[in-house]
């Protein structure tokens, strides 16, 4: 039976984490894919839709036959998993210690870090970078941030742990809102990051944002 089409539904101004997430875990597995795309705020008739089909109205969603999936991480898992290793290239650490640890980044920067998150937006590493002095909240969460990373990253590594996974891209995701605004970061960090956006997936991403005039 042939396999059933994958779609991913994404936003239009190509600033969401989320969708970034769930669309670097479908270039990274190498998977083709159709894209729906749609305007922020979502219209009454598209959240319907979505929640009728994957019980949250949101995006990122994946759209696979059948089965509709919102939130990004359940949308990475269930592709790691559909489509396992080696048909597919992995983007979960194969050591189950790696894979926790992956799992620990990737909810730490979706819990938490929540006064960076909005002095440094994506639209600042997508689009123009801000000039913004950092609040309080700011300055704690980025040295919080780089005490994380400086713990992950050694000197020299362009991956977390001996091979790519798909918390490197949210991980160098985070560091680029620092990163983009000049904010201090130590330069193994910077070159960290800068190798994860060097990346085809991520660069498949980029190619979607609309050119300034
Ligand atoms: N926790 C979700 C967050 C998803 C989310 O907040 N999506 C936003 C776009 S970034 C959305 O769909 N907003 C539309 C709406 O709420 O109307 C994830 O990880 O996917």
């Amino acid at each position: 039976m042939a396999e059933a089409e994958l779609t991913l539904y994404a936003e239009s101004s190509w600033q969401s984490p989320w969708v970034f997430h769930a669309m670097i875990a479908l270039e990274e597995k190498t998977l083709p894919y159709q894209l729906q795309v749609y305007s922020m705020p979502l219209s009454a008739d598209q959240r319907t839709l979505l929640a009728d089909h994957a019980v949250m109205g949101k995006v990122p969603a994946l759209q696979h036959g059948d089965l509709w999936i919102t939130e990004s991480l359940a949308i990475s898992e269930y592709v790691a998993e559909r489509f396992p290793f080696p048909s597919s290239p992995r983007i979960f650490p194969a050591d189950l210690g790696d894979r926790a640890r992956s799992r620990q980044v990737m909810s730490y920067l979706r819990t938490g870090l929540f006064g960076l998150r909005e002095d440094r937006p994506t639209s600042g590493v997508f689009g123009r970078p801000t000039k913004r002095p950092l609040s309080e909240k700011g300055k704690g969460d980025a040295a919080d941030l780089l005490r994380v990373a400086g713990a992950l990253i050694k000197p020299g590594a362009k991956t977390m742990f001996s091979e790519y996974c798909i918390a490197d891209s949210d991980l160098a995701l985070c560091l680029m809102r620092m990163i983009a605004a000049e904010d201090p970061v130590p330069t193994h960090i910077v070159d960290y990051a800068l190798a994860q956006f060097d990346r085809r997936s991520v660069k498949r991403y980029v190619a979607h944002l609309p050119t300034s005039p």
